[in-house]
């Protein structure tokens, strides 16, 4: 059931690494975060929602290496091209942080002086197996062999033998306390990934080694100028940067939901989570480890040059296109799959044919036949209040439990379940037969598809925000009731007996072809 729960709603995504641009994997993280802010200030909580880039680390440097520049020009470019995917996509975040930033810088300090404090922190040597490309220490047990005997971490990615004098933390002390929240329910999920992680800590935690001297790009370590910090902790810490700490950061922390992929739960779950003990900070409630998306099945590389930019698929088919279809194609928590047939498909079936048409031919005919004025609901048909109950028991419970739980994939279908019903309602009423042989029925129906149209337009403002804005605004509904609760409000009737007219509508989602090269394949 939708309550007003006006209680704050921290949510954040994972920072990207901005050594190349984004790619529709940094697009499906950014979107997904998008819809749940958007849904948690529908209910009326307060949010706050950030995003940013992640741009310390060797495998920064060495890429500016390559480039023959600086990492602080890399990054400057690069994050420049996460945040205006942001922008174009319509991503509302509050905050877009860049790890380079002076604020930044002293956050990281903070925790560190406040984990150093707690004895956490001793100086010795590293001595093992690093994976730049992951940002990864592994241990030799975890290694596995590639083509021609290469040692390759868990990821496949390649490791490099590792020696230098470094700063360790204790995350072997925290193993206990670790598991049990490994164990608490609904901190990871989805659960599918909760096995993984307790294991990984039953075989028993190694200290951290979280200082490097053989680079100079990071956060320097507060007392040991000649150490960078490993990239995760400061990483890590911008969800802290963002409200302030080490001052007060609040109502916003712990964080209601830290979204991320699944290739980096181990960090938000164990490395994580043992920082804030040791700085004595609260535990985020929730770590929920989203799926990979696929480009017909197969991983995007450069080799297999098969990489999309989601800047391209957004202009060509539509930046509320292809957000929907991103959230309805795939299970919310597994891999999916994405090709341009399937965005045009979906866009076309169920946004056009089942959702824009419904309102295309609802609100054409009242500005047609009724000069645009609303019609007056006038009598009751058991019909009519058969198509109330099931879009009410979509924007009340079935859409928002879905969402509440994450599963984005469902709230959405409870969605269009909905909107099918409209479409069945509307066949059987026939308000065009209605014209003649009874206007007053006519006006009756036309009046119920109207309220239900911008029940439904609401509901799914989280995913197509711009095409239900534009919907909302054709329909007249006041801005302030664009939200779960006022939508249900009396606000049909007063709007019908004002002198509201209705303009012509403007098409919402206008019909995508197939692109030519998937023609004449
Ligand atoms: O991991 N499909 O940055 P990143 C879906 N800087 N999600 C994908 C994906 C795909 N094909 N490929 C990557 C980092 N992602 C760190 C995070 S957080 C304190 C630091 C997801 O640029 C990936 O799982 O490699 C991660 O959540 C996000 O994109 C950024 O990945």
């Amino acid at each position: 059931m939708v309550e007003t729960d006006t209680t704050p709603f921290y949510i954040t995504t994972a920072i990207s690494y901005p050594n190349g641009r984004p790619h529709i994997g940094h697009a499906y993280e950014a979107i997904a975060a998008d819809v749940i802010a958007r849904f948690q200030r529908l209910r009326g909580r307060h949010v706050r929602f950030q995003t940013g880039t992640d741009e310390h680390g060797l495998k920064m440097a060495r890429k500016a290496e390559e480039q023959g520049r600086t990492p602080a020009d890399l990054a400057d470019e690069m994050s420049g091209y996460f945040r205006a995917m942001c922008d174009a996509l319509n991503i509302s975040y509050d905050r877009f942080i860049r790890t380079s930033e002076p604020d930044h810088h002293r956050a990281s300090q903070a925790i560190w002086q406040a984990m150093e404090a707690s004895g956490d922190l001793y100086l010795d040597r590293y001595e093992g197996w690093y994976s730049v490309r992951d940002e990864a220490y592994y241990d030799e047990s975890e290694l596995v062999e590639g083509e021609g005997g290469a040692k390759l971490s868990p990821q496949g990615t390649p490791v490099e033998w590792t020696v230098e004098e470094s700063w360790f933390f204790r995350l072997s002390k925290y193993q206990d306390q670790l598991l049990a929240l490994l164990k608490t329910p609904g901190f990871l999920e989805p659960a599918s990934r909760r096995n993984e992680m307790i294991a990984f800590v039953e075989q028993g935690l190694r200290d951290l080694s979280v200082s490097r001297t053989s680079f100079d790009w990071g956060v320097k370590v507060p007392g040991s100028e000649n150490h960078v910090m490993y990239v995760w902790v400061d990483a890590l810490t911008n969800y802290l940067t963002g409200l302030g700490y080490p001052g007060d950061m609040g109502e916003f922390w712990p964080a209601s939901l830290h979204l991320i992929g699944k290739d980096i739960v181990r960090f938000h779950t164990i490395y994580w989570p043992a920082f804030l003990m040791s700085a004595g900070l609260p535990l985020p409630k929730k770590v929920f480890g989203h799926g990979f998306l696929l480009n017909r099945g197969q991983k995007e590389s450069k080799s297999l040059g098969n990489v999309t930019d989601p800047l391209e698929l957004a202009d060509r088919f539509g930046v509320d296109a292809l957000r929907y279809f991103l959230m309805r194609e795939v299970a919310f928590g597994q891999d999916g799959s994405y090709s341009p047939e399937a965005i045009v498909q979906r866009a076309n079936g169920e946004l056009g044919n089942a959702f824009g048409n419904l309102a295309q031919r609802t609100l054409g005919f009242i500005a047609k036949n009724l000069d645009g004025y609303l019609p007056a609901i006038r009598g009751h048909d058991p019909a009519d209040s058969a198509l109330f109950e099931v879009v009410d028991r979509a924007i009340t419970t079935e859409i928002p439990d879905a969402f509440e739980s994450l599963a984005i994939q469902q709230a959405v279908e409870a969605w269009l379940q909905a909107v099918f019903a409209c479409n069945a309602y509307i066949d059987a009423q026939a308000p065009w037969t209605l014209r003649k042989t009874d206007p007053e029925r006519m006006e009756t129906v036309l009046a119920t598809l109207y309220i239900c149209i911008a029940q439904l337009a609401v509901a799914i403002s989280p995913v197509i925000p711009a095409s239900s804005g534009k919907l909302l605004e054709m329909l007249g509904v006041p801005e302030d009731l664009r939200n779960l609760q006022g939508i249900r409000s009396h606000w049909y009737s007063p709007l019908a007996e004002s002198d509201y007219q209705l303009a012509p509508p403007t098409p919402l989602f206008p019909r995508l072809e197939l692109p030519a090269e998937a023609e004449s394949a």
